[in-house]
């Protein structure tokens, strides 16, 4: 069996996503989300380019040869356009691998290792009146856990919260948007949320926060104990992790579970946090970290330390991200929960997908492969449109913080 095309199909249906179509000479095809949010156009290049010649005539029924090959070969490694290339990749040779077992991949992956994958929803606004009244919306729909966001009184905007409810775009503008952004006042605020959300909806839900890496360590310690009392889940991406020492001093401080990892892409971007277990959830996706094969790696790395897994979710993933994840949730020991945003009609259906919400929990139908497919004909009708994330200024206007 050999690879005789690579297809890149870049489509904006609400949003930019970008898709890797693999296809066989035995007309089975596999498809991989190669989504990068803001730097969509280097991954399309990258792989047009640089990838998809390599492939053509090799077996894909070869996974692993193929990862090593395309990470081992390249000389240049790691970093977020190389492993979005590599995990679209990865993620349509699963998917060919499984519709030729005729099975759905989680199968193939050992099987399931519970019934559904716990997912948790974002409720955001503006007031922790409106942000409350989310809560209470998604608890209202079945969910067993939920992110809170409110903005920080005083501040124009604050990145996370939206006018958008269900899924909401961050990547807001042809060019970035810049935010203001005071630590006094978010590290002030943010405890009275918590307070209020456990005064009226108890302890039954599981309650998470996401800090978008924006303290330093002394910061996040002292925020991380102020929220014991309201016993998070996690909090998340409390500082930024380029220096993995910094969680150490975090940990220190404070018995809040910590969560990070959206933005690795590699083990060794999270191999101090695990094996020092300095945190609690790691948060690689399928989609940025390497495909299904590395993140399995990060995973069992993972397994011996006690930290469970929680993959980043957002809209800019696309439904072959969810479903490839949701294949590797299920048959995982150490999950802990799935980010689960949901996206436009649009999107769903340019992404017809097996996948299905019920009671808090995702589950996948036994559709063989990831679950999921894309029409092309459908995606040609929503161009690309370039669109960034915003920055961040301090009050005093600088960007030196974190
Ligand atoms: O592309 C960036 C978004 O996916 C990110 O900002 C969302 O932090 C995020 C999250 O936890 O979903
Ligand atoms: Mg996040």
């Amino acid at each position: 069996m050999k690879i005789i095309e690579g297809k890149l199909i870049v489509t904006c249906p609400g949003r930019n996503f970008v898709t890797l179509k693999l296809i066989t000479d035995e007309g089975v095809y596999g498809i991989g989300d190669a989504t990068l949010n803001g730097r969509e156009k280097a991954v399309v290049s990258y792989l047009e380019d640089h990838v998809v010649p390599c492939l053509i005539g090799r077996d894909p029924q070869q996974i692993e040869d193929v990862w090593q090959y395309l990470y081992r070969g390249a000389y240049w490694r790691r970093g977020p356009v190389t492993m979005t290339a590599i995990a679209a990749v990865d993620m349509a040779l699963w998917d060919i691998k499984a519709k030729l077992a005729n099975m759905p991949l989680y199968q193939l992956l050992g099987g399931r290792c519970r019934d559904g994958v716990m997912v948790y929803g974002h409720a955001n606004g503006e007031t922790v009146e409106e942000t409350l009244s989310e809560v209470e919306k998604y608890i209202g729909l079945g969910y067993k856990a939920i992110r809170l966001q409110t903005g920080v009184p005083g501040m124009k905007s604050t990145y996370g919260v939206s006018k958008d409810k269900m899924y909401y775009e961050p990547a807001d503008n042809e060019l970035p948007t810049e935010n203001l952004w005071s630590t006094e006042k978010y590290l002030d605020s943010l405890p009275k949320l918590f307070e209020k959300a456990r005064t009226k909806f108890g302890f039954d839900h599981h309650f998470l926060h996401d800090v978008h890496h924006r303290l330093t360590p002394i910061e996040a310690a002292r925020l991380g104990k102020s929220l014991e009392p309201y016993r998070l889940f996690w909090m998340e991406d409390a500082v930024v992790a380029d220096n993995q020492e910094s969680f150490r001093l975090i940990r220190q401080h404070t018995v809040t579970p910590l969560a990070v990892g959206e933005i690795f892409s590699s083990i060794h971007d999270c191999r101090n946090l695990i094996t020092e277990q300095l945190i609690d959830y790691i948060r690689c996706t399928v989609v940025h970290a390497g495909g299904i094969t590395h993140l399995r790696k990060i995973a069992a790395l993972a397994d011996l330390y006690n930290v469970r897994t929680g993959c980043h979710g957002a809209t800019d993933l696309s439904p072959v991200s969810m479903a490839a994840a949701l294949n590797f949730d299920l048959s995982i020991p150490n999950f802990g929960v799935q980010e689960y945003m949901r996206h436009t009609k649009e999107t769903d259906e340019v992404f017809p997908h097996s996948y299905s919400f019920k009671n808090g929990y995702l589950n996948l139908s036994d559709r063989p492969g990831l679950g999921v497919d894309i029409d092309e004909k459908l995606a040609a009708k929503y161009p690309y449109k370039r669109a960034y994330l915003p920055v961040n200024r301090l009050e005093d206007g600088s960007m030196y913080n974190w």
